[in-house]
């Protein structure tokens, strides 16, 4: 992997590929086929690349999609800084990988101005905002007001400042309510 300068990932239900590409850009992209990111079973939606505990290397993110029995949880594979992930426990970083759901997307920023970036959830029933505890975990927040009591069926979401005040605000789509803005 010593080659490798840009990973790329794609999840389409259960199908999940990760290229990786050569030193040499636009050149060609080898699929990657060992380890943790592409050989965990199980049902899938959205993913993002995301450096949750900022030791400079990206992490990955997958959401695990399904609905009622069948739903799924998502998760968190550590950056080990050698071409491998680990994937995460919830004793290691709480329900963000062990709560279920029909996860959906998610939107990362630092919505709280600490300097960890955090993350929003679209998902069925409920959407979802875990706080990251700089780097050591995420703690899911429900006193937040509508954006995740109003919500039914969230499919995706998007984090920017759009009134320029210095704190993020929240854009989300929704299968069965209103497009709404939470500022
Ligand atoms: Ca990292
Ligand atoms: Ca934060
Ligand atoms: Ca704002």
């Amino acid at each position: 992997m010593n080659n490798v300068s840009i990973i790329t990932v794609t999840v389409i239900g259960v199908v999940i590929n990760m290229w990786a590409q050569t030193a040499e850009p636009g050149v060609t992209f080898t699929r990657v086929t060992s380890g943790p990111t592409v050989t965990d079973s199980g049902y899938t939606w959205g993913c993002a690349w995301v450096d949750y505990n900022l030791d400079g290397y990206p992490d990955l993110f997958v959401l695990g999609g399904g609905t009622g029995s069948s739903s799924e949880v998502n998760r968190l594979y550590l950056n080990n800084h050698d071409g491998t992930f680990t994937r995460m426990t919830t004793n290691e970083v709480g329900g963000l990988v062990g709560d279920r759901g029909g996860w959906f997307g998610c939107t990362w920023a630092d919505f709280n101005n600490d300097g960890w970036p955090d993350v929003y959830l679209t998902c069925n029933p409920t959407n979802a905002l875990f706080l990251n505890l700089a780097g050591q975990g995420f703690w899911r927040a429900w006193e937040v007001g509508g954006m995740v009591t109003e919500l039914a069926h969230g499919q995706s979401a998007s984090w920017a400042d759009y009134n320029n005040d210095g704190w993020v605000d929240l854009w989300v789509n929704d299968a069965y309510t209103p497009l709404l803005i939470f500022a």
